[in-house]
């Protein structure tokens, strides 16, 4: 499209950008190296035989637990602050350089990292060094989210939680906000209810994975039970016009992520996005990359993606980038900087 070098320059916000989604196969190979840690052995999955084929593993995903699967393997060879700095220190530098993001809002799984040991103050530390050095270098704000996981149990999601309070990190303004990822379709929203009935008590901002596998009642029980201030994936919620409506009026972002749901069969292809939906119902939405570095896409396609799907004009654009400004979690003066 000839809107293409329009759209890679347009001043981006990403919302939906998972920090450890940013290890490339490269990366994942170089820390194991120099960890000596070790991955599977290429004789259990020949995958693991080179970066080169573990890129190619990637490009056959057939669901989101396929996915999460190779993720959470990735997930072995973070060990320092510094290999978390790194990590979150090459997104930044990528998004701002061949993405102009300028402001981005990023996650993070605390729990697969404790569980292996990993101290939460190590990967806080590296994470928040990497953005603070993004701050000051490349005048990017950035908010950091820790997402409590699905996949395991509640209870494991109240201890994570609960000793991200008493180690001050969100009063403080280390984190921003709080999240919630990971496999959905066995695990309904509503069972995180104390947990975010908290978090809002606190004045956390809470944002849900929803609707992503899960039908669109997820969707609205995240908003009901969570009291979601934001809807992570929400395709589904085009099922339901009713669901689109209350999306409307209650002006509540969805975080399209169109690449990623078609690298996971969530979609057939970026075509089947529900962009025009959306802008027919006047839901708001952001385009976003999810796991950049599994999905071989970062927001950059992901804007070309759309494009090349839906041909929308520079006008829309405008509006869309307008809605990513106002629906992030900066401040009002931040904002002002962007818009
Ligand atoms: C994720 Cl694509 C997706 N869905 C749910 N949880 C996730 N964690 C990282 N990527
Ligand atoms: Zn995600």
């Amino acid at each position: 499209s000839p809107l293409h070098p329009l759209l890679v320059s347009l001043p981006k916000c990403e919302h939906h950008l998972h920090l450890e989604g940013c290890l490339t196969p490269d990366l994942l190979f170089a820390l194991s190296a120099q960890n000596q840690i070790p991955l599977p052995s290429p004789s259990t999955d020949p995958a693991f035989a080179s970066p080169a084929t573990l890129a190619a593993r990637y490009t056959v995903f057939t669901s989101l637990d396929d996915f999460l699967h190779y993720y959470y393997i990735g997930f072995r060879v973070l060990v320092t602050p510094a290999d978390f700095e790194a990590l979150a220190w090459s997104y930044f530098l990528h998004a701002h350089t061949n993405a102009n993001v300028r402001h981005a809002e990023v996650f993070f799984d605390p729990q697969a990292h404790t569980s292996r040991a990993i101290p939460l103050s190590t990967v806080i530390a590296g994470f928040s060094a990497a953005a603070a050095r993004a701050q000051t270098e490349l005048g990017m704000s950035s908010i950091l989210i820790p997402c409590l996981l699905r996949h395991l149990p509640v209870a494991d999601s109240a201890a994570t939680y609960s000793a991200l309070v008493a180690g001050d990190y969100f009063a403080s303004g280390v984190l921003g906000g709080l999240g919630l990822c990971s496999s959905e379709l066995a695990q309904p929203p509503q069972l995180w209810a104390p947990i975010f009935a908290d978090a809002n008590a606190r004045g956390i901002r809470r944002t849900v994975h929803a609707g992503e596998e899960g039908p669109p009642a997820y969707v609205a029980a995240a908003l009901d039970h969570l009291a979601a201030m934001r809807i992570d994936h929400g395709v589904r919620a085009a099922e339901d016009t009713e669901l689109l409506a209350r999306l409307a009026a209650d002006g509540v972002m969805l975080s399209l992520c169109p690449v990623s749901n078609a690298a996971l069969r969530v979609t057939r292809s970026v075509a089947d996005a529900p962009v025009r939906a959306l802008l027919a119902h006047g839901v708001k939405f952001s385009v976003n990359s999810d796991d950049p570095a599994y999905f071989g896409a970062w927001i950059q396609d992901v804007y070309c993606a759309v494009q090349d799907a839906f041909a929308l004009t520079a006008d829309e654009w405008a509006g869309i980038a307008r809605v990513a400004v106002q629906g992030s979690w900066c401040g009002e003066e931040r904002k002002g900087e962007m818009m």
